[in-house]
């Protein structure tokens, strides 16, 4: 049967509808704000003064803090940093999906192009869009199957970001190039870039080669060696496309810069997203800030990551944006000493406490796996101040969907609930609960932290983060005991087991509550 043109175009509009934002007022986008969103590598509560650090000094990020609100309750979606950004840019929960774990470089791009995003919404609404940073998000369409050499599609652009700026997946992993736009940058054709995480593709590694190394590993990241240091996956040619991690945050910020200028010359708003690679491992900051801390690589990448701050905020300034740009900055999940290189963090770190008053770090269950920095700044509309508010990452979807006066299809973000009240200081009542993932997700409510039942060792034997594992399960209460040491499971056992009830509700079944 042929289907007729008019049943084909009510087809399509009814994708049309599924797959898109769409405009409820009249707003001209000339109004709505800029959005900055900032997001940090590893980077820990604790980790910056504004949150109460003393022997490092964070004075963009403190600026941030003075001219904004300060959430004292923010979370990451997860403790690590690929699921953390999935649910960041699609408002869905990680463990809805498979494969959104720490993704090798190879990946294939886990977010379906096509689908809403928080830059394809943003872009909907007349916005210009830029990723500069971190990716981690895979890219391409088969894992492994990359073309390197050519355009690699899809990416960044096909899940709305017009101009993208990337490191592919982490600085530990190869290819240790940049892409802009899709292709590698400074590629030579004579000299083309080959990636594996299968096979030896011949180049020195850190197994075969110590002698080369200018850092050397302390777990894993043993392979290809590029700039001195070996990473994890292996990789071959394109030499003069890899970058120099001294020079990364450079780079990065002067990216994030440029992006910003050209977006000052056009009529539409603009929305960068800046994932600094600081302070993720290898930590090879640029050589003026080397022994500036006082806490060596990890220390001193902190403060060169408070100079990117400061490079975007500067900007905003010289291009009179400042006033009218919301600027969020956060982090993908909590702290780590040793990620795996010989690096001195855990010798050096003296009495800083990279997560403040909170247990645990990256990749715990505890509360410093997603309790992370958080700052939002919009001087024409928010004031200054601290606000205890539960809030998310994962909402930053529907909070700025509502912003821009964007309805969100029914399918779209279905974890993501519109928290802009709560986010722009106007209501303290944040989240009513909120999952928090470290492999299996735990409960947020109110003051109560629940983690369920967990196997796993407590201490992880590479990086000696608490794991938050207990086969027992947890329950602790935040307000009286924010460092989680009186586990409560057996003496509230009731509340144990209804917050547990409602966990498993929420896992099965997204946006019970609140509607948006
Ligand atoms: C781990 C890596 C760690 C880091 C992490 C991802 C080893 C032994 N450890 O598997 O170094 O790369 O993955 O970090 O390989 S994240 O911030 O991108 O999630
Ligand atoms: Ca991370």
């Amino acid at each position: 049967m042929r289907t007729s043109p008019l049943v084909t175009l009510a087809a399509l509009g009814g994708l049309c509808l599924a797959g898109a934002a769409h405009t409820r007022a009249a707003e001209p986008a000339s109004k709505l704000p800029n959005i900055v969103l900032i997001l940090a590598d590893d980077v820990g509560y604790g980790d910056i003064s504004c949150n109460g650090a003393t022997r490092i000094r964070t004075p963009n990020v403190d600026r941030l803090a003075q001219e904004g609100l300060r959430f004292t309750d923010g979370h990451s979606a997860a403790a690590t940093c690929t699921p953390t950004r999935y649910a960041l840019l699609t408002g869905e929960y990680a463990f809805r999906k498979k494969g959104t774990g720490i993704l090798p470089g190879d990946a294939a791009l886990i977010i379906e192009p096509g689908r809403t995003t928080l830059p394809s919404m943003l872009q909907g609404a007349g916005y210009r869009t830029g990723v500069v940073g971190k990716w981690h998000l895979g890219l391409g369409s088969e894992s492994g199957k990359q073309d390197w050499n050519g355009e690699i599609k899809p990416g960044p652009r096909e899940i709305g970001f017009e101009h993208s700026f990337i490191v592919p997946a982490t600085g530990d992993r190869t290819p240790c190039v940049y892409l802009r736009n899709g292709r590698v940058e400074s590629l030579d054709p004579a000299d083309p870039i080959r990636v594996s995480y299968q096979q030896d593709l011949g180049e020195p590694t850190g197994r075969a080669n110590p002698e080369l190394l200018k850092m050397r590993p302390s777990h894993g990241h043993d392979f290809t060696i590029v700039n001195g240091i070996s990473r994890i996956g292996y990789m071959a040619g394109g030499k003069r496309a890899r970058w120099v991690d001294e020079e990364m945050a450079d780079t990065l910020s002067r990216e994030a810069v440029r992006f910003l200028d050209e977006s000052s010359k056009q009529k539409k708003p603009f929305f960068l997203y800046f994932a600094t690679h600081d302070i993720h491992v290898p930590r090879t900051p640029h050589p003026r800030f080397v022994g500036k801390s006082g806490m060596g690589p990890r220390g001193d990448a902190l403060l060169q990551f408070d100079y990117q701050v400061g490079e975007v905020l500067k900007a905003l300034d010289r291009l009179k944006l400042a006033k009218d740009t919301l600027v969020i900055l956060s982090s993908d999940n909590g702290p780590v000493l040793d990620d795996g290189y010989r690096d001195d963090a855990p010798e050096k770190v003296g009495d800083h406490r990279p997560a403040g008053p909170y247990r645990g770090g990256k990749s715990s269950n505890f509360e410093a796996g997603t309790r992370v920095p958080f700052l939002l700044r919009w001087p024409t509309r928010v004031k200054p101040g601290v606000s205890d508010a539960l809030v998310g990452q994962v909402d930053l979807l529907a909070s700025l969907a509502s912003l821009a006066k964007r309805d969100l299809p029914p399918t779209a973000g279905p974890d993501s609930f519109n928290m802009l009240p709560a986010l722009l200081g106007e209501s303290k009542a944040g989240r009513d609960h909120l999952l928090v993932q470290a492999g299996q997700p735990s409960l947020r409510k109110g003051p109560w932290k629940y983690i369920p039942p967990t196997r796993g060792p407590k201490i992880a034997v590479n990086t000696s983060t608490e794991l938050g594992n207990d086969p027992d399960g947890q329950l602790y209460d935040l307000s009286q005991d924010p460092g989680e040491t009186r586990n409560l499971v057996k003496e509230r056992s009731e509340l144990a087991a209804e917050l547990a009830a409602l966990r498993e509700k929420l896992i099965a079944g997204p946006r019970t509550a609140p509607a948006r």
